[in-house]
């Protein structure tokens, strides 16, 4: 036997619930916890097995034909129970399928595409800061993490105006989505249908402006790299993934700038660490927590015997904390060695996406630190609860111009 629930594969037992508000509140005693419990822990709850120190959450993400994704990244297991929206073709899907639908992703993401962004990027960070210089005191998360994405993606992507206050719910529902069956989940499904209305109609080819990602996405169709049905549901993987992880990582930024304000005034001094500031931001906070995965066979994993189609929870946000891993894990530095860090993952399902999460979190980190002071927390900065994301609510600031 080696089910979690069985005590006979060894694997240490414990009875916390990763997706419990309490656990959101403060995950890293529990991280702490998790790691040193043992490499593969059973969690009762939600009977999984879970890893959360760095070298094995890095092996599962590096063994996709064990650990698969098209059988879902979230608790549900798509061979056993009905995904709540048709699965996506690339976040859940395993090679050779994968394989071409990542192939356009990256090809529509490229760095080459994002020479082409850049100077719209970086002209939106500088108006929306110049923006919050003439109101001084602002809400960190409304006024700059949701408004300055929100300024440029849906326009990078070639989305009408109308519609747009669908995309951050969309978002959210799509990461509770992964967790269990709790509260989150449950009324972020209940309350879907206007999302995913609004969604699947901005996916297809005619609702996407010339010239944007989008539109690249669909000309695909005429290449034979992909089909005309695969197309709309591509596109939907860029408004299911590209803005609210982005939202939570400027966040996760503009915290540690506002918690660390060494750091910030390093920054100030030298405008070449922005991209590493985000980077290291984006270890620190971790703005996607986890992931699942879905064993193929039984595998042997640093002792632990798993058997095949068990649910293996990632936790990313303590593995970019491991001691094993990282110097001082819990101070933020923005002179960090960040890469290797799994806050994008790692392997063939890293982040198709990043270049373009960078390219957002380094322009407006710049854009601040060319033309702010300083940045203080004027109030009590506020949770935002989410199955997978970690980020706030509202973190109340004032800001004083360079
Ligand atoms: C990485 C990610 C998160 C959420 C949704 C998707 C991908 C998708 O492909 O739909």
């Amino acid at each position: 036997m080696s089910t979690p629930g069985s005590a006979v594969a060894g694997v240490p037992h414990l009875d916390v619930d990763p997706f419990d508000m309490k656990f959101f509140a403060d995950p890293y005693p529990t991280h702490e916890l998790l790691r040193e419990t043992g490499p593969v822990v059973c969690l009762d709850k939600w009977k999984v097995f879970g890893v959360a120190r760095y070298a094995e959450v890095h092996a599962v993400l590096n063994d996709p034909v064990t650990f698969c994704s098209s059988r879902g990244v979230g608790l549900s297991d798509f061979k056993k129970e009905t995904p709540w929206r048709p699965p996506s073709l690339i976040l859940e899907a395993d090679p050779p399928e994968h394989t071409r639908t990542r192939a356009v992703l990256s090809t529509v993401l490229s760095p080459t595409v994002m020479k082409g962004l850049r100077d719209r990027f970086a002209a939106a960070a500088e108006a929306r800061v110049d923006a919050l210089l003439e109101q001084r005191s602002f809400d960190a998360i409304a006024d700059l993490a949701e408004a300055y994405p929100l300024s440029i993606f849906p326009d990078a992507l070639g989305l009408k105006p109308e519609g747009r206050e669908h995309l951050i719910p969309y978002a959210s529902l799509v990461f509770n989505a992964f967790g269990p069956p709790n509260e989150l989940r449950k009324e972020a499904i209940a309350r879907s249908a206007p999302h995913q209305a609004y969604v699947t109609d901005q996916c297809q080819r005619d609702n996407l402006t010339p010239g944007g990602i989008g539109a690249c996405i669909h000309a695909h169709v005429d290449k034979g790299a992909i089909t005309a049905t695969e197309a709309p549901l591509l596109v939907r993987s860029l408004l299911s993934a590209g803005l609210d992880t982005t939202v939570n990582g400027i966040g996760a930024a503009v915290y540690c700038m506002v918690r660390f304000p060494d750091q910030w005034q390093r920054l100030r001094g030298d405008l070449t660490l922005a991209r590493n500031a985000f980077e290291e931001a984006v270890r620190f906070e971790s703005p996607v927590q986890t992931f699942f995965r879905t064993t193929t066979r039984e595998v042997e994993l640093s002792g632990a015997t798993i058997g095949e189609g068990e649910k293996v929870l990632m936790f990313l946000a303590a593995a970019n904390r491991d001691p094993r891993r990282w110097d001082k894990p819990d101070s933020y530095d923005i002179t960090r060695r960040t890469s290797g860090h799994v806050g994008y993952g790692s392997g063939i399902h890293m982040c198709v996406g990043q270049l373009v999460a960078r390219l957002e979190g380094e322009t407006m980190l710049s854009a601040l630190a060319r033309r702010v002071a300083s940045i203080e927390i004027t109030g009590e900065p506020k949770r935002r609860f989410n199955n997978t994301l970690r980020g706030l609510d509202s973190l109340p600031v004032t800001i004083t111009p360079a």
